[in-house]
């Protein structure tokens, strides 16, 4: 029935049809007044049957909430055509519709399920999301390509976790000449435990020789130690006292106890640390005694300071400022050694200074009057540069590639300074000595198949260049 026919008909038409026709849209009931037509008992009937429909959808509705699914809101749609949530339900579907086919994308996780995802919602729920999603694994396809061709030098973490999402395998690792070993201490993903660092003495016993490990932060040093003890600990050259750094000193030593061993995350705090030990081959009767200081990095950034005549920025920095001038200014015996990172190379650090800055600053410092670094008893200087392992192939030596390297013009500020040094005090004959270090081959930045040759370098020097004493300074800690 029409609009025009229902509305000739009011008189006729019983209450509950034309209630039919109002839930169907065709009329409304102020309509169904404005004719005049509709008796009061009829409209009450009207009405009461409308409150009923609303309530009954009400409550359907807020089932429909409960559920929050797309075949309720779909069952509401197709219950009450022209009901009062109709815009709404349609809403909550489109959004369901996103949701599900987010998750779709999410699931199967590639460049083309989130591009289809793009497609049907270009501004949907997701749409940033699902952008750097395929950018993302734009970039891991690209990542992992690389890691393929190279994967020894990317970091463990990365190496496991595509392994762990089945993008890599470990055929392409051994295909890359990763031994078998070095991934199974991979997989085993073991942690190094924390050092535990002594405390810095105010002084150092007189009568042994002193040697010093300078370097940034993260040249090597503590590894470098730990390479250094550990070979001579093998060789039953090692003797380690007492003293301050004691349990420092036994860990060092275990560092590299099996071939293929974890490497420490690098040094969190680095104080300067005093390890005194003595090396002594079984036939010899006397012993070298040394004390080795291994310096804060944090000296390095005291040069600046004290160059620029500005006071220390820590009480942190004015200890190991002068504890380093304390211990310099003792009588006994000298022996330096500058770590020089090749790793790090010359790139600016988060203060925005290079390694060359730091290196100059000491330079720089060494030359003032009022310290007189290098003095009397300085007996020897030399340069070791660390993670030679990571110089690119040559047909040069080592230590011919360590020499153009230093000599190259970031350093030579620094390695000029220090021959100075060496030519006025008669130390090494007056020329510089540069040492390659490094503690094998390394992998993943944490796997280390070890090589004792350039520590055994170390070792060598220092049994050279340390006479060996009747007394020790086993005696001073070992009572
Ligand atoms: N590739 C390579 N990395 C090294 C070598 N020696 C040290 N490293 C890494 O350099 C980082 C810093 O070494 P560390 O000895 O703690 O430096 P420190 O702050 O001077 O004591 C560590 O993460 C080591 O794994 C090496 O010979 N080769
Ligand atoms: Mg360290």
């Amino acid at each position: 029935m029409d609009r025009d026919n229902i509305f000739n008909n009011i008189d006729d038409l019983p209450a509950e049809q034309l209630f039919e026709y109002i839930i169907q849209g065709i009329v409304t009931l102020p309509e169904l007044r404005q004719t005049g037509q509709l008796d009061a008992s009829k409209r009450r009937v009207i009405e009461k049957l409308l409150k009923d429909r609303e309530k009954e959808e009400e409550e359907f509705w807020e089932q429909c909430i409960e559920n929050n699914t797309i075949s309720a809101f779909s069952d509401y749609i197709e219950k009450y055509p022209n009901g009062i949530f109709k815009l709404e339900a349609k809403n909550k579907i489109s959004h369901l519709e996103d949701d599900n086919a987010w998750n779709n994308a999410q699931d199967q996780n590639t460049i083309l399920s989130f591009t289809q995802y793009l497609g049907m919602y270009p501004n949907g729920k997701f749409t940033l999301e699902a952008k750097n999603k395929i950018k993302e694994l734009e970039e891991n396809g690209f990542e992992i390509g690389e890691i393929k061709k190279n994967p020894k030098e990317f970091p463990a973490d990365k190496i496991r976790y595509y392994l762990s999402n089945g993008q890599l395998s470990k055929e392409d690792l051994l295909q890359k000449n990763i031994p078998e070993e070095v991934i199974h201490k991979l997989l085993k993903n073991e942690s190094t435990p924390d050092f535990v660092l002594g405390s810095t003495p105010a002084s150092i016993p007189d009568g042994f020789t002193e040697v010093y490990f300078w370097g940034i932060r993260g040249s090597g040093k503590t590894t470098a130690l730990s390479a250094v003890l550990s070979t001579a600990n093998k060789n039953g050259l090692l003797e380690i006292a007492q003293g301050p750094g004691y349990n420092y000193m036994l860990q060092l030593q275990n560092l590299f106890y099996d071939k293929i061993s974890t490497l420490p995350a690098g040094t969190p705090s680095d104080k300067t640390q005093y390890l005194p030990f003595i090396l002594k081959k079984s036939n010899e009767r006397n012993a070298r005694s040394v004390s080795l200081i291994e310096l804060s990095g944090e000296i390095f950034q005291c040069f600046l300071y004290k160059n620029a005549s500005k006071p220390l920025p820590t009480k942190q920095h004015e200890e190991t400022f002068n504890t380093l001038i304390k211990y310099l200014n003792g009588p006994n015996r000298k022996m330096h050694f500058f770590f020089v990172d090749y790793d790090r190379g010359n790139d600016a650090d988060q203060d925005s200074y290079r390694q060359s800055h730091y290196l100059n600053a000491a330079a720089t410092f060494f030359n003032d009057s009022q310290y007189n670094i290098f003095g009397k008893s300085t007996d020897a200087i030399y340069i070791v540069l660390t993670k030679s392992d990571l110089m690119p192939q040559s047909e040069f030596t080592k230590r011919e590639q360590v020499k153009e390297y230093l000599n190259s013009s970031n350093y030579l500020g620094f390695v000029n300074s220090l021959r100075d040094k060496c030519k006025k005090h008669s130390i090494n004959g007056g020329r510089i000595l540069g040492l390659p270090f490094s503690l094998g081959t390394v992998y993943f930045e944490e796997i280390c198949d070890f090589n004792s040759e350039t520590a055994e370098n170390i070792i060598d020097i220092l049994m050279r260049r340390i006479d060996p004493k009747g007394n020790s300074i086993l005696d001073v800690f070992n009572k």
